[in-house]
């Protein structure tokens, strides 16, 4: 039979695929068949289910108890000893099964993003990508199960969430040529321009060797030293320092694949991308009041938000678009390196263009099997798709492989059930720790003949989905061999500047009051000068303000300031009203005061998406409403609109107020924790609604009634429709005061 051969994908400068030898088989055929005296294993899930049982039922088989290898325990409270006072047997296996397999139930965190909580949902493209790639997940109206996991980078597996971070935005998608990992953040830039400093910022970052602290936060010495040394990590740090840092929600985030990625069209033609997820809900964040309250008051909070909104129905959606560039030779977009992953380019020079949306519509059913075990690789692409020259990325292809060998204990992690693909396997690939599959035949290798010549290379036919391979995209790549960069890399104040300059006035002194914060943590004296310099450098009042708020002199520039056009799409306050869903409205009642409206309003925040908690003095029923926080549990920052329908009087075991004197006047008609509420509602430029008898509660508390996002009438339907308004741009912005 004359061989058949792969057609050679017509790419210029790609090398030729070197045919097979003539003698090598080609036609399809399954694996050598087992000989008689080979059987294998009964096709079980791991807990003895048989295959296609639903695997989320297959965790548990049978109402008894058993050993992991399906003996039924009689006894698993009592050791086996000699006599009932005597010592342990070695010889009681339940024992020691049990407790190795307690021992063993850790496995290492990761080095970085440690901490994360991760939803199933889909993928849908709008088949507007087609003129740039011929990948088939961007087909119109093709749906593509995902999984994504949502992370703060510093901290601890159990440390905060809402500490100030960069927060990890990985998506795993599963299609149906492969898994494809858009393994990105929440921030479009990176603190360096090459991976191979990755453990320097890493180490920077991460507590101080000696005592291991401070847990999670970039607020100390070393982290100030790394990036006021390492002038390129500016950019991403301003962006750590603004809103950006301290997210209100998973679901208000925008997601950044920052490097430049290569796609491929069904023409083989190439262009350079940059991938965006942009929310619904859009971009929110808490004060930083707030993110340190909630540290302590709910360290789960992020988690917590998005279990609960997918479990409410309020699923969290994004729509993925793609800045798209000439893949030109130079790999520059209007003075912009492509390859520099410390810049971005603003959408108003690129507008981002929608490729399809995702729904996270799923929580995990087990935290570990799912969130912790999920393994991601930048390396996880689908025909379509490829990387680029991006000194980051390249080290990161190698990095994610390799950290999950330890962190997932051997080489077959993709077996684990969150990380297998949708697309059939057969990798030669064998052996190694865990190895679920029982491979057939005699030769995983290439060239065979034995195993008929199986499995064969793909085809180069691109407009078929059934046959084509991954091609990596042909580029030409000459050059000395050399430690260097280019020079375009130099520049590491101009975007910065770029991202100030687009700030409001709000966002610029939130950011101000952050580098204050941060570098009012340091010790070192040398740093905090160092790091105002690389400000001024950046813009001059910005320096100058938070070297007051230091008592420091402010430098001069040791650069002129770049003249940057602002990019008005990079201020999260653009745009907006944003749909409401998800959002937590407090209603505080009064047991002994009039209830009228209440229920009705409940009735309405929910049915606008919203969640109503009812706020009382104590628990279980008010009339006929549950109570979902007393005073003791409910605090301001859990909220993001408060309503007031009630007038609740102290309680004997109320909190002291810190004004004693004015305390002692409202306490008598008014419980201090609900005094605190508004308080800190206020504070935080929350909106505020009453009616009734909550009117009389906000002018004791001391809450202007005229002021921006605070709502009074007689009644509460018309209060909530003007409070829902006001809710959907997030804050009352004008409340606070102007820098
Ligand atoms: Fe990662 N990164 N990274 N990173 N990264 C990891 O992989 C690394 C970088 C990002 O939810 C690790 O499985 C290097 C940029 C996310 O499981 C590790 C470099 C971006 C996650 C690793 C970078 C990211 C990780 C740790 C510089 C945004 C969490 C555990 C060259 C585009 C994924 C693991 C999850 C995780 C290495 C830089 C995003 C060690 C060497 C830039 C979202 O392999």
């Amino acid at each position: 039979m004359e061989p058949k051969q792969a057609a050679t994908p017509e790419i210029p400068g790609a090398p030729a695929v070197a045919p097979p030898s003539p003698t090598e088989p080609i036609e399809p055929v399954d694996p050598l068949p087992a000989k008689p005296d080979q059987t294998t294993p009964d096709t079980r899930t791991a807990t003895g289910a048989p295959t296609g049982a639903d695997p989320r039922a297959a965790g548990q088989q049978g109402p008894w108890l058993t050993t992991s290898t399906g003996t039924r325990l009689r006894d698993t409270d009592h050791s086996l000893k000699a006599g009932e006072r005597g010592p342990t047997l070695l010889q009681d296996h339940h024992l020691r099964e049990k407790i190795t397999h307690f021992d063993h139930e850790r496995i290492p965190e990761r080095v970085v993003h440690a901490r994360g909580a991760g939803a199933h949902g889909y993928f849908e493209g709008y088949g507007t990508a087609q003129s740039v790639t011929f990948a088939g997940l961007f087909d119109e109206g093709r749906r593509t199960p995902v999984f994504v996991r949502f992370s703060t980078v510093l901290g601890s597996r159990g440390s905060a969430d809402t500490v100030r971070d960069t927060r990890g935005f990985a998506t795993k998608f599963s299609t149906d040529e492969g898994v494809w990992d858009l393994v990105g953040n929440n921030i479009p830039v990176f603190f360096i321009q090459d991976g191979i400093k990755f453990p320097d910022v890493v180490h920077a970052a991460k507590p101080h060797p000696d005592r291991e602290i401070p847990q999670a936060q970039s607020a100390h010495d070393t982290f100030w030293d790394f990036v006021s040394l390492h002038t390129e990590a500016q950019h991403h740090t301003l962006w750590n320092m603004s809103d950006r840092g301290i997210p209100r929600s998973y679901r208000m985030m925008e997601g950044f694949g920052v490097h430049t990625f290569r796609l491929t069209n069904a023409a083989g033609e190439t262009s350079l991308v940059k991938f965006h997820w942009k929310p619904r809900l859009g971009v929110h964040s808490l004060t930083w009041e707030e993110a340190q309250l909630i540290g302590g008051l709910d360290p789960d909070f992020h988690r917590r938000d998005l279990a609960d909104a997918i479990e409410s129905g309020a699923h969290p959606e994004w729509e993925l678009g793609i800045q798209v560039f000439e893949d030109t030779d130079d790999q520059m977009f209007q003075g912009i390196d492509l390859l520099d992953p410390t810049k971005l380019v603003p959408e108003e020079l690129a507008p981002v263009q929608p490729i399809g949306r995702m729904v996270l519509d799923r929580n995990p059913t087990n935290f570990f099997a799912e969130t912790e075990q999920v393994a991601f690789h930048v390396g996880h692409l689908v025909p379509g798709i490829d990387v680029t020259d991006d000194p980051l990325v390249q080290a990161r292809l190698f990095s994610y492989v390799d950290t999950q060998l330890t962190r997932l204990g051997g080489p077959n992690f993709n077996q684990i059930p969150i990380n297998r693909t949708h697309a059939p396997v057969n990798d030669m690939l064998r052996d190694g720790f865990h190895q679920h599959a029982v491979h057939a035949g005699v030769a995983p290798y290439r060239p065979n003949s034995l195993d008929g010549g199986c499995p064969f290379t793909a085809g180069a036919d691109l407009s078929d989905e059934q046959t084509r391979a991954f091609v990596d995209a042909a580029r030409n790549v000459a050059g000395p061999k050399v430690r260097a960069q280019p020079a375009s890399f130099d520049d590491h104040f101009s975007q910065a500047r770029l991202f100030w300059e687009s700030m409001s006035p709000v966002e610029q002194e939130h950011i101000i009051r952050a580098y204050s914060f941060e570098l009012g943590k340091c010790y070192e004296q040398a740093i905090r000068e160092r790091q105002l310099q690389a400000l001024a450098n950046i813009d001059p009042r910005l320096c100058s303000e938070v070297a007051t708020a230091l008592g420091l002199p402010a430098p001069e520039p040791g650069v002129e300031p770049a003249a940057v056009t602002p990019s008005p799409a990079l201020s999260q306050l653009a745009g907006g009203p944003w749909p409401p869903d998800g959002r937590v409205v407090g209603i505080v009642v009064d047991p002994d005061g009039s209830l009228a409206d209440v229920g009705e309003v409940r009735s309405a925040v929910l049915s606008a998406g919203m969640v109503p908690l009812v706020i009382a003095p104590h628990g279980g029923k008010v009339a006929d409403l549950d109570v979902q926080r007393t005073f003791a549990t409910a605090r301001s920052v859990e909220l993001d609109a408060l309503l007031v329908a009630g007038s609740p009087a102290a309680a004997p075991d109320a909190l002291p107020t810190r004004d004693a004197k004015a305390g002692a006047a409202r306490s008598a008609t008014l419980d201090p924790r609900v005094v605190l509420l508004l308080e800190e509602a206020y504070r935080h430029a929350k909106v505020i609604g009453a009616w009734g008898e909550g009117v009389r509660t906000l002018t004791v508390a001391g809450v202007p009634d005229h002021a921006p996002g605070i709502v009074t009438g007689s009644a509460g339907i018309g209060v909530l429709d003007e409070v829902l308004a006001l809710a959907g741009m997030h804050r009352s912005w004008q409340r606070f005061a102007p820098a």
